[in-house]
């Protein structure tokens, strides 16, 4: 009979190893987006609308008389996306400059 000391046979984690591989999700939350919605009225002058989509919007003439008409004849359309507190300062920047302006155009956002 021996006596050598054995050494302890221990679990190791590659004991577990089945080769398959687990990703892990690099997790970058994105934001909601929300959707800025211009409204149809009655009273506020179309060049106005136009005037309003180039400054606070980006658009080029063209596309702010186009989104300008859609409004106009659907009663609403979606003038851009952002994130939830750039949208904020879009509705606000509108809503703000179409009252200094003494016109009832009326901007909204929702979440896409
Ligand atoms: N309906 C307006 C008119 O006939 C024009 C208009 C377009 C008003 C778009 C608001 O968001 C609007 N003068």
């Amino acid at each position: 009979m021996s006596h050598t000391p054995i050494a302890p046979i221990m679990a190791s984690d590659d004991d577990f190893d089945t080769g398959t591989l687990t990703k892990v999700k690099p997790k970058t939350a994105k934001p909601p987006l929300y959707k800025v919605l211009l409204l149809n009225d009655d009273y506020t002058p179309m060049e106005f609308v136009v005037h309003i989509l180039e400054r606070f919007f980006g658009l080029n003439s063209t596309a702010a008389e186009g989104i300008m008409l859609t409004v106009h004849t659907k009663g609403l359309a979606v003038v851009g996306v952002y994130a939830h507190e750039i949208a904020e300062t879009k509705v606000t920047q509108v809503m703000d400059y179409a009252q200094r302006n003494q016109h009832p155009l009326q901007c909204t956002m929702e979440k896409e």
